[in-house]
Formats: C-alpha cells, structure tokens, sequence
C-alpha cells in the first residue's frame, strides 16, 4: 500500500547546494505523489533543538534527534530528506543505526571548501574567519567527508538539476520508484 519510506541524508559543508538539492528534490518527488518532509536546521535548530549549540557534543545530539524524528516519519509512510552538516563520521553512522541500514541514504553533497568560502551566501564564513563565529565547520571545526557513501555528488561539476536527477536515478533502482 502507497509507496516505500526512506531517508535520504544530505551530508556537506555550509553552502555546499544541500538545502538547494533537498527543496527540488522534494518537489519532484511531491510530484510524484510521494509524501516528503524535508529536516534542516532552519525548521529544527530554531525549534525542538534550540537548546543545542555547535560544540562537537551539541552537533552530536542534534543528529541523534534528527535522525529519531527522521525514523518516526519514516515509520509513518514519509520519505524524509534530512539535510545537515552532520560532518561526524560517527554521528552520521549513529544516525544509520537508528533509521535502519536499509533505509538510510547517505548523499554526500561535496563541494570543496574554496568553493564554498567564495560563494559564502551568508556571510557566515567571513565571520568565522574573523573569529565571530566559534567552530564554524572548514574553518575552525573539521567535517570528516563520508568514506563510503551511497552518492557523492560534485557540485563543483553538477548543476543542481543534475544533482537532483543523479538521487532520482538511485531511488529509481534501489526502491523501484
Ligand atoms: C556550521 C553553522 C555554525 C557553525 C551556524 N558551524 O549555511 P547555513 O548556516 O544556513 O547552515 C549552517 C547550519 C548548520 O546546522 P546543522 O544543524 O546542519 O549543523 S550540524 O549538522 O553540524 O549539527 C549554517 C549555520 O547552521 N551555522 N553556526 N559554527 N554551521
């Protein structure tokens, strides 16, 4: 009944095109009929993770909590896009263990972080260079790249368009979309 659930978790530096990537990919899967939530830290850090900072420890929690959320949705039929930093090795593979292997899948968004730092949409790099802003991620706080993701994505090369194509085609195969 309906269609299958899974997560597709979006891991990559600040400016990297995963917030850009998950919006159209769930358009395309709304157009689908496929009911779609996305997560990020607009709609959780402001909300149920208020309390949390961006200490390797906070980070931690909030990927703890967002990948129960994520299961919960999933549980319930929705295919969840989650899109976070989530530059930890060992949270994003504690987030596996609690959604379930089979349905968690891991997209590393990579863009270098030259590239970021020149598209700085925010400004939040400039700040962090300037020491406004603590532990800012490929500043002054590492992201540890995914060793064996389930798609890496080089929005360096790629459009958007082409991204969010490429995590189609994947879904295509491995959930018969
Ligand atoms: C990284 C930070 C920081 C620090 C604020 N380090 O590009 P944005 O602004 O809109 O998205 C980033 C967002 C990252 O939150 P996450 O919940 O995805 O991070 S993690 O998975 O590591 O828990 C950025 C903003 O928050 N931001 N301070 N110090 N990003």
């Amino acid at each position: 009944n309906g269609h299958p659930s899974f997560v597709i978790w979006l891991t990559g530096l600040s400016a990297s095109g995963k917030s850009t990537i998950a919006r159209k990919l769930e358009k395309e899967l709304f157009d689908r009929k496929i009911r779609t939530v996305v997560l990020d830290g607009d709609n959780t850090r402001i909300g149920i993770n208020k309390d949390l900072d961006f200490s390797d420890e906070g980070r931690k929690e909030n990927i703890r909590r967002v990948a129960e959320i994520s299961k919960l949705m999933n549980d319930a039929g929705v295919v969840v896009i989650s899109s976070f930093i989530s530059p930890f090795q060992s949270d994003r593979l504690l987030a596996k263990s609690i959604i379930g292997q089979n349905s968690f899948i891991e997209v590393f968004i990579d863009a270098n972080i030259q590239t970021c730092i020149d598209r700085d949409p925010k400004g939040l790099y400039a700040l962090a260079k300037a020491g406004k802003i603590e532990h800012f991620t490929g500043i002054s706080s590492p992201y540890e790249s995914p060793e064996n993701p389930d798609l890496q994505l080089d929005t360096n090369l790629l459009s958007i368009h082409d991204s969010v194509v490429k995590i189609l085609d994947f879904l295509a195969i491995k959930f018969k979309l």
